[in-house]
């Protein structure tokens, strides 16, 4: 089971103005094939579906708790381009068309279906799809999907920083290019452990380490690429049978016990052009305030 932490893993910034094609790139970061629903559901069913886990306790708690992790990845990408779409809309009553613009977007479904929104799918407006899961239940096979999943994903969130100097969009690429380093290590040492071969030399894929990227750099300088985060109160705590050792860039490998500090979920203000949460929010602020006794 899961408990919740109404906080985002990192802090990010408020951005100046609204960047809805950008936040149409985004959007392959969240659901598109290598994106972090994929890493999400990927690790979560691999979890759900482990054979063997009494005998192979280090390897399901490092898949369990990474899976974890990439929780608070969907929200954080979902909360960056919830941010990158806000002040989007015109004001103004529904015949004066306040919603236009977004004929023009890359994305129509942000203007249509979820109210300046992320929704789970890819840069391409398709939806997301249990296709991208793969969960063979052979340890090995499935630990080197996993590999080749961080690093596809790695490969994407680089080409879309290519696309957009946009800071918000910037500041959550460095921080999970930090954390997906963290995550193909993880996998790369746990099948070092199993065969012998040694997969991280054949790290970083694409060969360009993250300090070439200032908004990874700084979170590299605060040592986050050695952290593997235990996302639990008592359990997973075999991962230290794995993740321990030199990290490849030297320094020490550690565990940390709980989440990163991270920073505020980001409060969306109402667009009553999109009637979200209504066309008079006002009016439903009423009855909550009045049900929580103000
Ligand atoms: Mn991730």
């Amino acid at each position: 089971m899961y408990l919740r932490i109404d906080r985002l893993q990192v802090e990010l910034p408020m951005p100046k103005e609204p960047d809805p094609n950008g936040a149409a790139a985004v959007q392959e970061l969240l659901g598109g094939r290598f994106g972090e629903m994929s890493t999400l559901m990927n690790y979560t069913y691999q979890s759900f579906n482990f054979r063997g886990r009494d005998g192979l306790k280090p390897y399901y708690d490092l898949i369990a708790n990474i899976a974890t992790e990439e929780l608070g990845h969907i929200e954080l990408v979902a909360a960056t381009i919830n941010l990158m779409l806000t002040g989007a809309a015109r004001q103004g009553e529904p015949v004066d068309a306040p919603l236009e613009p977004g004929k023009d977007w890359r994305n129509t479904l942000h203007s249509i279906a979820t109210a300046h929104t992320a929704f789970v799918g890819g840069s391409q407006g398709a939806y997301w799809h249990g296709d991208y899961v793969f969960s063979s239940g052979n340890l090995i096979l499935d630990l080197l999907h996993n590999f080749f999943l961080e690093n596809g994903a790695r490969l994407h969130k680089i080409r879309v920083y290519e696309m957009t100097k946009n800071p918000v969009a910037r500041e959550m690429v460095g921080y999970l290019l930090v954390r997906g380093g963290v995550h193909a290590l993880a996998y790369a040492k746990a099948i070092e452990t199993l065969t012998g071969v040694e997969m991280s030399k054949l790290l970083p894929i694409p060969k360009i380490e993250n300090s070439k990227f200032p908004e990874a750099r700084k979170f590299e300088e605060m040592g986050f690429h050695r952290n593997l985060y235990r996302f639990s109160m008592d359990d997973y705590k075999d991962i230290a049978a794995i993740w321990k050792g030199t990290h490849p860039q030297g320094g020490d490998l550690q565990v940390v016990d709980g989440p990163p500090a991270g920073g505020p979920v980001p409060v969306l203000p109402p667009v009553p052009e999109q009637f979200a949460p209504e066309y008079h929010p006002e009016e439903i602020f009423e009855i909550a305030k009045r049900m929580m006794g103000q």
